[in-house]
């Protein structure tokens, strides 16, 4: 009877913890479905990491923690959706880090013309400390950055002339991202740059009220720019970065496990959608040359004037960039590059 008691009691006590086991399970994890605002469509590698991290966070919640995308703008362009993001009316949003630095003006080092000479160094700058003292300023805006994903290097097109040299670039309106760092390194080249947001682009360079604009491959791909846009000239004139913004609303709503999870799941994303976004990139200029697209590259000679003239856009954007993001990020690269 004793013996019987006690493995009684031992039972109750396994099924109790089991029943506690499984409510906390139930705690971590809550129905949810975050609405997400993408800048680009499905078939853009942006795309590719999305239902990468979307299958992720089904994955790992059970079921529970659903991300639902919106393609191509819909809810709005990069600019509008993170002011609804910031609102709590949107979840997330994967703008370029370009349009954010009217919110937090350090961002503007990232788009300084020639910063990075690679995808790896961009991902080194991008994943280790700098990429975090960047993720440390947005919160205060209402925003948490859960991965930087890859745009990629920008290559400039027009529906005028191959860009072959700096001369060619003067009296061409450049559409350019809403950043006084692009506006800047455009009118150093002698274009007129025209800042404008994403989703007008393509009617604007349909109707010729711009003459031309500046994107990784895939996003003229994407966007079909190529029926608007003769000439692909291949500047690589800087790389962009996106981020997979969530709103601090959002996130202060989440348990410590959903949270946890958002942040594997878009780094799971982000190595997705780099990996396709490099794979890509060869097959994505040879598709844009069969759709009619005349593509140029730019002899050594000519590029090392048009980067000697965009050197200046580093002294005249220093003051609004600030010596602390600017020396963090010249400091990765120095030692990233064993100087
Ligand atoms: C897409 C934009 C785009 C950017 C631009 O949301 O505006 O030209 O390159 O990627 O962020």
């Amino acid at each position: 009877t004793h013996r019987t008691l006690l493995r009684t009691a031992g039972l109750v006590l396994t099924a109790a913890a089991a029943t506690l086991a499984a409510g906390t399970a139930q705690a971590q994890f809550q129905e949810r479905n975050l609405r997400l605002s993408s800048g680009s469509g499905k078939d853009h590698p942006t795309g590719n990491g999305i239902v990468k991290m979307a299958a992720c966070a089904l994955a790992k919640s059970g079921g529970k923690l659903r991300i639902t995308p919106y393609w191509d703008n819909q809810l709005g362009n990069d600019n509008t959706a993170t002011q609804s993001v910031r609102s709590g009316s949107i979840d997330m949003v994967v703008p370029s880090t370009a349009p954010l630095v009217s919110m937090v003006p350090e961002l503007g080092v990232l788009d300084l013309p020639f910063l990075f000479a690679s995808e790896t160094e961009a991902d080194q700058v991008l994943d280790g400390k700098a990429g975090a003292w960047f993720n440390a300023k947005l919160p205060a805006v209402g925003l948490v950055n859960l991965a930087y994903w890859e745009n990629g290097f920008r290559n400039a097109t027009n529906s005028k002339r191959p860009i072959q040299r700096i001369e060619d670039f003067s009296g061409l309106k450049m559409r350019v991202m809403q950043n006084p760092v692009y506006i800047d390194t455009f009118k150093e080249l002698g274009a007129n740059a025209v800042p404008m947001a994403f989703s007008e682009v393509y009617s604007a360079l349909e109707t010729r009220t711009v003459d031309g604009q500046e994107n990784p491959f895939a996003l003229i791909d994407n966007m079909k720019f190529y029926e608007v846009q003769k000439y692909l000239s291949l500047t690589r004139h800087s790389y962009a970065a996106l981020a997979m913004l969530m709103s601090k609303k959002t996130w202060d709503g989440l348990s410590p496990q959903e949270q946890e999870t958002m942040k594997t799941c878009a780094a799971e994303g982000r190595d997705e959608q780099r990996k396709v976004s490099r794979a890509k990139a060869g097959s994505t200029l040879e598709g844009l040359k069969s759709k009619g697209m005349q593509v140029n590259d730019i002899a050594p000679a000519e590029m090392a004037r048009i980067r000697d003239k965009v050197k200046v856009v580093y002294e005249h954007q220093a003051k609004a960039i600030g010596s602390e993001s600017l020396g963090l990020v010249m400091g990765e690269l120095k030692r990233i590059r064993g100087q």
